[in-house]
């Protein structure tokens, strides 16, 4: 029955149908489903297919931007949902994240921020397209433990390669860890350019964080 609904959610957003993955998001929460549950086995499988369907030639631009919007409008039912259900009580870390220069993707970067706040964390998120600069200011200027780095595209990886010279550069190195993630990031990737952590998904990306956190405070 959860997962004939979920296959449904999965459906709606290959369809084009935004309004539907919206009813059917909010019909899953009433049948008490976990947002983490609706979000790995309805929403993404549907994006991850759209973008197969865009690779493929099947489908074009106006495909990913409804599916986007589908999946973006269900985000806001899930969001509070998600940090509804955590329980923490003190502020273990600041973290600031955004999406590097030269990418617009924002759905999984939005996840991770509002992961990391559901589990105590600060987050100042800079939104997507961000120069390398307001990374570095906003760094200084909030003192953040953890800077968080997404990248969607091949293209735009490098972006967080470039964040980190700066930080060498600006001599914050030491003082800020580098967590890295996005479809096409590696934990090889991450090794190269000398991030600290890469998360492949929402959850891992707490994980990562919060161990990073454990090593700066040694
Ligand atoms: Co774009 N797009 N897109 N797109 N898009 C991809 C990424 C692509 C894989 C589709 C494909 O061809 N199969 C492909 C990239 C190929 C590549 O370079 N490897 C692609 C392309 C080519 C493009 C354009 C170039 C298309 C064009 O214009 N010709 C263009 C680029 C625009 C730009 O950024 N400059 C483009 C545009 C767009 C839209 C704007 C239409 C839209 C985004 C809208 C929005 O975000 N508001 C869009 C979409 C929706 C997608 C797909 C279909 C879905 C992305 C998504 O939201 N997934 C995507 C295909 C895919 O990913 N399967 C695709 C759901 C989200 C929850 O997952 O973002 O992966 P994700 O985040 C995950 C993990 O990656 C990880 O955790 C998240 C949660 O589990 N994660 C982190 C992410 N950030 C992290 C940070 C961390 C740790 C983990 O630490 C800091």
């Amino acid at each position: 029955m959860s997962e004939d609904l979920l296959a449904e959610i999965t459906e709606s957003l290959i369809g084009s149908e935004p309004e539907t993955t919206v009813a059917l998001t909010r019909q899953a929460l009433e049948m008490d489903l976990e947002p983490m549950e609706i979000i790995n086995q309805g929403l993404i499988p549907g994006m991850d297919i759209v973008g197969e369907k865009f690779s493929s030639g099947e489908f074009f631009l106006p495909n990913l931007l409804i599916a986007a919007k589908g999946m973006q409008n269900a985000m806001d039912l899930l969001e509070p949902e998600l940090v509804a259900r955590q329980q923490v009580l003190k502020l273990v870390g600041t973290v600031v994240i955004g999406t590097v220069h030269g990418d617009i993707h924002e759905i999984g970067k939005s996840l991770v921020g509002t992961m990391l706040s559901a589990n105590g964390f600060k987050v100042h998120d800079l939104g997507i397209d961000v120069p390398v600069e307001t990374f570095i200011s906003k760094i200084g200027e909030t003192g953040a433990d953890i800077v968080g780095l997404s990248a969607l595209l091949t293209t735009t990886m490098v972006g967080q390669r470039e964040v980190i010279e700066a930080l060498i550069e600006g001599g914050l190195r030491d003082q800020v860890k580098v967590l890295v993630g996005g479809a096409p990031v590696t934990q090889s990737w991450a090794d190269e350019i000398g991030a600290d952590g890469y998360a492949e998904d929402a959850i891992g990306a707490v994980q990562v964080a919060q161990d990073l956190l454990g090593s700066k405070l040694k």
